[in-house]
């Protein structure tokens, strides 16, 4: 039986048919039958973002600042995990799992650091109708719920390096502007814990894992980052310095952390006596590092990819990579159809590619078509009676809407070859439009001129903090404060005698400014 959902969609099918005779407006559409998005991306971002992730990704929820995760979602999710949990067990991280609450007595321990997000953390005061004794406060990461345990374990040289990871999710109570998967108050991440007897053992794996995080998005979700070294201002207070991998909106110009790979040093080695018997029989201090990715990651794919008719996945991410639709006609046979259908279905599934049919009764085909494309799947087979005759389907691709007509005997070929052109010219478009945003500044006036023309800004800093404070000072409005986002590791020449765009004092290095996420 149909569900209440169901029935309504059944009901907007034929208005569709309608609509176009009874000359009714597009917007009037959409919201009778679900078709199509009411806002395009370059009109209203915040919009169509919003409904582009109702479209399966996300539902609202009656907290402010929680989503749910769908299925459509989550099965990127799984996939990033199933990649990344691979490569660091390749490097001998082990999972494990602590609780989600924190005893203040711990959380106080860390109050330098805590002293900044402390307005963040939630706290469980209740338990039915009567008080805690003693609130416990709900982790906003887990560097004060492991560490104790940290110090209890490591006791000589043979105790490291030890490497941790948990797969959980955090809560931070954010203030400013919810955004689906890009700021919530819940979100799930892997956070790595580790530590080494030498800074450089921990100098190396903060790389590594960076460019775990790099591919990550560009080699699964097709989105252009930078890796780099974060500001004194921007870095976590904690440490003692932070790396990541940025990347960019074109749309509204800002910038957004994609993932951060830290060396801790060790100061919370002092603070939580994590010592070690070295070799030669003396107390050392351990090197530590921490290391986390997001949901986050799907929001920046969403906003990377999408287009005027909604999501458009990568296929390396898709849950569906190729979807069958049957395109029956009168007096065709549709049986026939139906059959090829599934039967291509098969085969692609034989071959590990993640296809599925859709032989729905109550959908038009092109309604089909619409609410795939909607939902982002990189490439649509449609059959035909035609097809059905000359023994081909026809492809069309999500990212570029090209079709073409390929013969059943080379179809898991050719639908392998697609699937990677699509995934390659993804990336290659997204860095397109990316490096047309770059915009390298030499002085004030030129970075405020890129700044209102919402530009990725490289320019030459003199690496002060008070320079940057000062910065975002100028820089305050509405829109938010502009700031640094990383400093390349990869560096353009730097002229001698090259000065601070802000400062005018020499300037130490290349830096991408501007306003973020
Ligand atoms: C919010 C409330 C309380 C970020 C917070 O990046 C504490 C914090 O410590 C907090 N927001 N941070 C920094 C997190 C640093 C670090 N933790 C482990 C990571 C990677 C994973």
């Amino acid at each position: 039986m149909a569900g209440p959902s169901e029935k309504k969609e059944k009901v907007a099918k034929v208005k569709v048919a309608t609509a176009g005779t009874s000359g009714k407006k597009k917007k009037d559409v959409k919201k009778e039958t679900g078709l199509g998005l009411s806002v395009k991306k370059d009109e209203n971002f915040g919009e169509w973002y919003s409904e582009v992730c109702k479209h399966e990704m996300i539902e609202y929820y009656d907290i402010s600042g929680c989503y749910i995760l769908r299925p459509w979602s989550m099965a990127i999710w799984e996939i990033m995990h199933t990649f990344f949990d691979a490569e660091i067990k390749k490097m001998k991280v082990k999972n494990c799992y602590f609780p989600l609450f924190v005893s203040p007595g711990v959380l106080e321990k860390e109050k330098d650091h805590i002293e900044g997000f402390a307005p963040e953390v939630a706290w469980v005061t209740k338990s039915g109708k009567s008080d805690l004794e003693v609130p416990i406060a709900i982790r906003p990461t887990s560097e004060t719920v492991m560490y104790p345990y940290y110090s209890k374990w490591i006791r000589g040289h043979r105790d490291l390096p030890l490497k941790l990871n948990q797969w959980c999710n955090v809560v931070r109570w954010e203030f400013s502007n919810p955004t689906p998967f890009i700021r919530s108050r819940e979100f799930l991440w892997q956070e790595g814990h580790t530590a080494f007897a030498t800074k450089e053992e921990a100098d190396e794996e903060v790389l590594q894992i960076l460019e775990l995080y790099r591919r990550i998005y560009e080699e699964y979700l097709a989105v252009p980052v930078v890796k780099g070294m974060k500001s004194e201002n921007e870095k976590f207070a904690g440490g003692l310095y932070t790396t990541s991998v940025e990347a960019f909106i074109p749309n509204t110009g800002r910038g957004v952390q994609g993932a951060t790979s830290h060396c801790l040093g060790q100061n919370f080695a002092k603070m939580f006596e994590i010592n070690y018997e070295n070799e030669k029989g003396e107390t050392a201090m351990v090197w530590q590092n921490s290391w986390a990715y997001s949901t986050r990651t799907i929001g920046v794919m969403i906003m990377t990819h999408g287009d005027d008719k909604g999501l458009i996945l990568p296929p390396k991410v898709a849950s569906v990579q190729v979807v069958v639709i049957p395109v029956p006609y009168k007096d065709a046979n549709t049986q026939g159809i139906f059959d090829a259908c599934v039967a291509t279905v098969s085969a692609l599934s034989e071959a590990g590619i993640r296809a599925e049919e859709d032989l729905r009764d109550n959908y038009s085909p092109g309604w089909k078509y619409s609410n795939w494309e909607m939902k982002g799947v990189p490439l649509r087979i449609e059959i035909g009676p035609r097809d059905l005759e000359n023994d081909q389907v026809r492809t069309v691709r999500r990212d570029n809407g090209v079709k073409e007509d390929i013969p059943r005997g080379s179809l898991v070929e050719h639908v392998k070859e697609l699937l990677e052109k699509i995934q390659q010219n993804m990336y290659e478009v997204a860095k397109q439009k990316r490096e047309a945003c770059v915009q390298e500044v030499k002085t004030w006036d030129e970075f405020i001129e890129a700044l209102n023309k919402k530009k990725l800004i490289l320019a030459p800093w003199c690496d002060e903090e008070e320079v940057e404070r000062d910065v975002k000072a100028r820089t305050k409005g509405e829109t938010g404060a502009a700031k640094t986002l990383c400093s390349p590791f990869e560096q353009p020449e730097l002229p001698e005698g090259t000065l601070c765009f802000a400062s005018g004092k020499p300037a130490k290095k290349w830096t991408y400014w501007g306003r973020s996420y």
